[in-house]
């Protein structure tokens, strides 16, 4: 049995589509503790509604990231977890934390990576009048958003469409292609060869949605 730690900052639904899905598909795996950074984050109550063990590291109380991140890390290892993932996790992560988890550090993005790293990428894409947005799941590597891609998932971008109404459209594939990526790393399905993440069992690793 593998043991996942999730890392949340707000409303958590994307560790809700995990937690969903461990559960209901059988995942080899058990989801450990839920940790977030605020306090205040919505997803904490679902996951103690589901019996998950909760954690606050809030990164307001430390001095520089290198402190924030030794203290997650070490909250972290108190779940000795397999595998760690960041659901709308909004801290970047220092070179060092993420040299601890790699090889097991997932992220959901809600762009077409390599387009779009970083912050507001809904307001982005439709300023630059792209016709296709999305979502990547990717390996956390210490440059941001930049890791080997596990899944993407493709979504049109529609006349008269929002920042806010793109985020929805996107945000239904992310809990499609989230829950699927993290099920295949705790299944040893995934292989990383020259920056290229392969699925083992030949499964397509793109979705087409919206
Ligand atoms: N850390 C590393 N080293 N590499 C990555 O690929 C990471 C990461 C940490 C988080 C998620 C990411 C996303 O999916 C992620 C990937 C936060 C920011 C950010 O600018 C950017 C990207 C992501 C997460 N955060 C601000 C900061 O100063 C704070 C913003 C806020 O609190 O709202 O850390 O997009
Ligand atoms: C998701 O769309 C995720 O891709 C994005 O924030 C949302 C979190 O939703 N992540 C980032 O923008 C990271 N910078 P959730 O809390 O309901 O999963």
């Amino acid at each position: 049995m593998k043991s996942i730690v999730i890392l949340i900052s707000g409303r958590g639904s994307n560790m809700e589509a995990i937690v969903d899905a461990c559960q209901r598909e059988g995942w080899p795996a058990r989801i450990a503790a839920v940790i977030s950074n605020k306090a205040d984050a919505s997803g904490l109550r679902f996951a103690a509604s589901r019996g998950i063990a909760t954690a606050v590291v809030d990164h307001k109380a430390f001095t520089t990231r290198e402190a924030f991140d030794a203290e997650l890390a070490k909250v972290i290892d108190g779940f000795a977890p397999d595998v760690v993932v960041l659901a709308g996790f909004m801290r970047i992560l220092t070179e060092g934390f993420v040299r601890q988890y790699e090889g097991r550090l997932l992220n959901v993005h809600p762009s077409l990576l390599p387009a779009f790293p970083g912050l507001h990428t809904h307001q982005r894409a439709i300023e630059a009048g792209c016709k296709l947005a999305g979502a990547t799941v990717h390996f956390v590597t210490p440059e941001l958003d930049h890791g080997p891609i596990v899944m993407q998932a493709a979504v049109p971008v529609l006349p008269g469409d929002t920042a806010d109404s793109l985020a929805a459209r996107v945000l239904v594939q992310e809990h499609r292609v989230y829950p699927q990526s993290v099920r295949w790393l705790v299944e040893g399905q995934l292989s990383l060869r020259d920056g290229v993440v392969h699925q083992l069992g030949g499964q397509a690793q793109v979705v087409w949605g919206g």
